[in-house]
């Protein structure tokens, strides 16, 4: 990661951020927890039943994960948007080229000319083709205020986050509190299963209750603590 900083991928707070979900990951036994392998087949439920999907990618999920999310895209037929906290053209470019090196054919966020309603700042722009008019989207290690902002448009949103107290954990549709690098393969694994089974990807859809999932992870680690 800290590499990726001197190259300008990972922004220099992305190593404290990184650090955060470190240490939240110590918390969870360095795992995916049963919750968090539900949230996954959710949210791999959630992009295979959506209209225009699109994954958003930050210099951290790129830094972690850019060949899975690639794979993740090609799989779900979801959109690639470069969405960054710490924005400037030259970032955004490169984080572009960087996803395009490892393999991406398309990635959305250079030209943004639509705006998120309720962010003040450079941080609500988006494209129109992408995040502004998806119906589902993912964030991979998203802050709190866009987290909320997308919910309000009315997106379905599904979080990869280590904390489970987050704001973005707790307005997301579905958050999966797990490891960027652990969560995205299993995100691709489940949606390969579920595939063809259209009847099966609605009913983890309607029985998923993002509360009482976030509730399990959190007695986990209390639990973990205890033991
Ligand atoms: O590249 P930019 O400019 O878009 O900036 C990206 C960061 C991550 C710096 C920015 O979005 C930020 O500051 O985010 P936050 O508010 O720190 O939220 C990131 C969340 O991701 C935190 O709740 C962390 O616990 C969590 N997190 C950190 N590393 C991982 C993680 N979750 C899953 N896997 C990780 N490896």
């Amino acid at each position: 990661m800290s590499d990726l900083v001197k190259e300008g991928i990972v922004a220099p707070t992305g190593l404290i951020a990184h650090g955060r979900g470190e240490a939240f990951d110590y918390l969870l036994g360095e795992k995916t927890v049963p919750a968090a392998h539900l949230a996954e087949k959710v949210i791999a439920a959630y992009l295979q039943e959506a209209k225009r999907p699109v994954i958003t990618i930050n210099g951290n999920a790129a830094g972690l994960a850019a060949k899975d999310l690639i794979s993740l895209s090609e799989l779900t037929h979801a959109k690639l948007e470069v969405n960054l906290f710490h924005r400037s053209e030259e970032r955004v470019e490169k984080v572009c080229r960087f996803l395009e090196k490892a393999g991406a054919k398309e990635v959305l966020g250079r030209k943004p000319d639509a705006k998120l309603e309720g962010i003040a700042s450079e941080r609500a722009l988006c494209d129109k083709e992408g995040i502004f008019s998806a119906d589902v989207v993912l964030i991979p290690l998203e802050d709190g205020d866009r987290a909320e902002a997308m919910v309000k448009a009315g997106k379905k949103v599904l979080a990869i986050d280590l904390n489970p107290l987050s704001r973005t954990s707790e307005a997301a549709t579905v958050t999966a509190v797990d490891e960027i690098t652990r969560a995205t393969p299993n995100i691709i694994k489940a949606a390969k299963e579920l595939r063809n089974k259209p009847e099966e990807r609605r009913k983890l859809i309607d029985s998923f209750d993002n509360r009482s999932n976030l509730k399990e992870v959190k007695r986990d680690i209390c639990k973990l603590l205890e033991d």
